[in-house]
């Protein structure tokens, strides 16, 4: 508790954030907030504050800060249109329960609601993304405010909003308070160390012991408990597969590792849910179901800090809320070790695993032009530092980032896993770069995705911030070509761009560009660029026609895509040319890893 008379609300604000540790904020200022920027401006040497191009960037930045630092991210945005920027950042944050803290201007408090400039209600607009959301009213209600903000943010896994009225922020405190007010109630403790109990414990553990086939599941909420996970895997010989978020709970090159799940998944892991008998679920509420095994199929059990995920997506038997790490660290020693060699199930995933991963290396290496987009894929893996941090986009850059970038353990990967918004990759690729400034930060993204927030480019060279931005460029909405036609059985519509020179872009900025066309090019340039000391951009030129295949392709995916062309596919002989193509490939290599076609039903049942 400090004693603040006579300091303005937003000094006060400023204040307690320090005392909740923050130290960077992102945002952009207007008249709704620039008393609050003052106090910002005068604490600069205790919290850096990062301009951006587009609040919604500071809202991605914030989210990105905080699921890559496990601390609070927090942004700032003027009243009104600047509020309304941070909108799908803050959702982003909500949907993949990230904590982070919106501070926003409202107009004057006693013109509030009345069509005034920039008057917009602010309480209402944030009320869905947010698990707390307040007005700071006066000075004296001020430290209490973020207190309650920073711990719901915090403590529930999710947004907090606090707007604060033009007046109010220039208010100071006086000692006025109510008379059920105490001065000095409030405090800055944060504590979130949960345990289940022993008994919830043995039950889980009796289940895993029993199990034959167990498939352990990871998401985000493992990322700390990457050696328990190992550990889990030798004492069950169990694979482990990896919701996106969860890529980097576990290296891609452990022998336990099936890789991810769902669309932009390893046939090897969509198999293994098909097959268990067990699964357990760690840190996770990866959203495809119908990738998990048949409810009643499996026993499950699962671990999650937040008490109402358990049984969300699987009818589990056992709910184990708490953090992961110390849960694993409690379960373990409570598990039967096996022995070396029954471990049928396993071996059988792992045998998988190798033709999966011999097909993607094919995949990976070959020498078309136009490039293959897992070309660049693969060769940007290969470029990566040990500690290396990779921000992904939304599209067919999720898939091609997903597959063919191999994380070992001490790397950062994330994306807008559940909101799937693009336009992420970037302020993210930032945010990871000021939060880890010694280590590399990668952003892999699409043409499109990239446009949207292209600004920020500028914001990495204004604080010089060598981040290395990898565009696929295919000059479409790549992702959408492909669900208009295999999803819908429709002619694509609306996917085209007119094209953007990248690499001159990111010179006029004062950043360094690079342009990729040749398949020769792809290895040295990736590795120089990696190199540059300035922020970079590395635009390739790929295949617009190369498909993202799901792990196993159904009937269903090449019926729509022949009705498609049917009904008058404006490439149509161009992707029909590439898939043949790539199946002759393929099948000449004698490692064409999918099922027939005849056996549609990827969960073989
Ligand atoms: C903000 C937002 N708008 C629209 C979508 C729907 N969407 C998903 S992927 C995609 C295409 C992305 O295109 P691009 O960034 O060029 O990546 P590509 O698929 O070509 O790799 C679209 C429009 C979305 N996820 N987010
Ligand atoms: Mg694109």
């Amino acid at each position: 508790m400090k004693d603040y008379e006579n300091f303005k609300t937003a000094d006060i604000v400023a204040e307690a954030l320090i005392d909740w540790d923050v130290d960077v904020v992102f945002g952009l200022p207007g008249d709704g907030i620039n008393g609050f920027i003052e106090a910002l401006r005068q604490r600069q040497n205790k919290i850096k504050f990062v301009l951006v191009r587009h609040e919604e960037s500071a809202a991605f930045m914030a989210c990105a800060y905080a699921k890559y630092t496990k601390k609070l991210g927090v942004c700032v945005a003027t009243s009104g249109p600047g509020a309304i920027h941070l909108l799908n950042g803050l959702y982003d944050a909500k949907l993949d329960s990230a904590p982070v803290l919106a501070i926003t201007g409202t107009t004057y408090s006693d013109l509030m609601g009345s069509n005034y400039q920039q008057d917009v209600n602010l309480l209402q607009l944030f009320s869905d993304v947010t698990v707390y959301n307040n007005r700071i009213n006066s000075p004296e209600h001020a430290e209490m405010a973020v207190d309650i903000a920073c711990r719901n943010a915090l403590g529930r896994r999710g947004v907090s909003h606090l707007t604060i009225p033009i007046d109010v922020q220039e208010q100071k405190l006086k000692d006025k308070y109510s008379p059920h007010k105490v001065k000095g109630h409030t405090s800055d403790i944060f504590n979130h160390d949960v345990i289940p109990s022993p008994e919830l414990l043995s039950r889980a553990a009796n289940i895993l012991n029993d199990g034959k086939k167990i498939v352990i599941l990871v998401g985000q909420g493992a990322l700390d408990a990457g050696d328990e996970v190992a550990t889990l895997c030798e004492r069950l010989n169990a694979p482990v597969v990896k919701a996106l978020l969860g890529k980097a709970v576990i290296s891609d090159y452990s022998p336990y590792s099936l890789g991810g799940l769902g669309m932009l998944g390893t046939s090897p892991a969509s198999d293994a849910m098909n097959e268990a008998d067990t699964i357990l679920m760690v840190g996770t509420s990866f959203p495809y179901i119908d990738y998990l095994p048949n409810p009643g199929q499996a026993r499950g059990i699962q671990i999650d800090i937040i008490p109402e995920r358990i049984g969300l997506r699987y009818p589990v038997d056992i709910g184990l809320v708490g953090d992961s790490k110390q849960t694993l660290n409690s379960l373990i020693p409570m598990l039967n070790k096996r022995q070396k060699k029954d471990n049928e199930f396993l071996a059988s995933k792992q045998k998988a695993m190798k033709k999966w991963e011999s097909l993607l290396k094919e995949q990976g290496s070959r020498t078309d032009k136009p490039i293959k987009p897992q070309v660049i894929a693969t060769a940007v893996s290969n470029e990566l530092d040990d500690d290396a941090i990779i921000s992904v986009d939304s599209g067919t850059n999720t898939i091609w980032a997903a597959r063919y970038i191999f994380v070992h353990d001490k790397m950062k990967f994330s994306l807008s896993g559940t909101l799937a918004t693009m336009g992420c990759g970037l302020p993210y690729a930032i945010a990871a770069k000021i939060a880890f400034p010694d280590r590399q930060s990668v952003a892999f993204v699409g043409d499109g995705g990239f446009t949207m927030l292209m600004g920020e480019f500028a914001t990495a060279v204004q604080y010089d911030l060598p981040i290395k931005v990898v565009i696929i460029k295919n000059n479409t909405l790549g992702m959408i070509r492909w669900e208009q036609m295999a999803f819908l059985g429709n002619p694509e519509y609306a996917v085209e761009f007119t094209p953007i020179n990248f690499a001159r872009f990111a010179d006029e900025c004062g950043g360094k560009g690079f342009t990729i066309t040749e398949p020769g090019d792809v290895g040295p340039i990736i590795h120089q660029a990696m190199r540059e000391k300035k922020p970079t951009i590395i635009e390739a030129y790929v295949d617009p026609f190369d498909p993202p295949m799901p792990p196993k392709v159904e009937p269903e995916f090449v019926k729509n895509i022949a009705e498609s062309f049917a009904k008058g596919q404006p490439y149509a002989s161009r992707i029909g040319l590439t898939l043949y193509r790539n199946q002759i490939h393929e099948r000449l290599r004698g490692i064409h890893h999918h099922n027939s076609l005849k056996n549609h039903d990827h969960k073989g049942s």
